[in-house]
């Protein structure tokens, strides 16, 4: 039978057949130690007889052939910070897998919230407004999850285990209220497990994404984790262009003629500095 590693615990391979019904495996020797979760398997009474080839492994957490993170932030408690929101958006373009950009505690927003975040749209992304806590939302996320592995990222306290407890049948995650939470030792390091979305998909919690690290990315690359900087590759007077002080730079007359954010293009031009600097 087909099926896809789910967690793996003291020696067994817990792993879940296309109903996501999990089975507790053995597996034969030699591929031990290069099966992780979220590799699709072929098993037989009880042992796991080989791996199929992954198309891609994310490191912190480990995690194979994951097809979206979803970046959960929150309107309020703690605030949304645009830079941080950013800074996640780097490291997931980085690793080439398509985020899903998540706010929640969507009801603590006030008037003409969404409109600030237009831009993110517009760059190509999707956004999604929600609220565990009064339900809105919910499903049209669970909507994007569907027979993908996703993982999950974001600060502290913006709702990550609140959400999967919502979404995962079964799931009884600690949840803590900001204010309770010590400034020290908030990341402890857990487990990785995928856990069942009720249409197929599959979710991961993330104790990884924490130090946000993004300084071994070059200064030339990051012009390529800002997708709508993309139609204007190529197109500057200076081919080194670095789209922060050259004249007759693309990036620059896109951002005039308002087809590219300001904020984001000052995103952009901070992270250059961070990265240079
Ligand atoms: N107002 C409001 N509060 C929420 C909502 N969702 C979660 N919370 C609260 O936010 C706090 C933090 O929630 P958690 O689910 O523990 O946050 P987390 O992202 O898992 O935090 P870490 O595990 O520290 O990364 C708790 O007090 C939740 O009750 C929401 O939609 N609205
Ligand atoms: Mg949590
Ligand atoms: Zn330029």
């Amino acid at each position: 039978m087909k099926g896809i590693i789910t967690k793996t615990v003291g020696g067994f391979f817990f792993t879940a057949d296309e109903k996501q019904n999990i089975y507790r495996l053995r597996i034969r020797g030699k591929i031990k130690d290069r099966v992780y979760p979220g590799d699709y398997v072929e098993f037989d009474e009880g042992v796991i007889e080989k791996a199929y080839p992954r198309k891609s492994l994310l490191y912190r957490p480990v995690i194979a052939n994951v097809d979206q993170v979803l970046i959960v932030m929150s309107v309020l408690n703690p605030l949304l910070d645009r830079r941080v929101l950013d800074r996640f958006l780097i490291m997931v373009e980085e690793v080439a897998i398509k985020p899903l950009i998540v706010i929640n505690k969507i009801e603590l927003a006030e008037e003409g919230f969404k409109e600030e975040l237009r831009d993110y749209t517009r760059a190509g992304y999707k956004v999604f407004f929600i609220s565990v806590k009064e339900n809105i939302g919910i499903d049209e996320l669970v909507d994007n999850l569907d027979q993908h592995i996703n993982v999950l990222t974001g600060p502290s306290g913006v709702g990550k285990s609140s959400l999967i407890n919502k979404i995962v049948k079964g799931a009884n995650l600690e949840v803590r209220e900001v204010s309770k939470r010590l400034k020290r030792g908030v990341h402890t390091t857990k487990l990785v497990e995928m856990l069942p979305v009720s249409n197929g998909g599959w979710l991961a919690d993330t104790p990884g994404f924490t130090s946000l690290d993004i300084k071994h990315i070059l200064p030339e690359e990051l012009r390529y984790f800002y997708p709508e900087f993309l139609d204007y590759h190529g197109k500057c007077k200076f081919r080194s262009c670095s789209h922060t002080h050259e004249p007759e730079c693309a990036i620059k007359e896109a951002v005039l003629n308002d087809e590219i954010s300001k904020k984001r293009y000052e995103s952009y031009k901070s992270f250059y500095s961070e990265l240079t600097g």
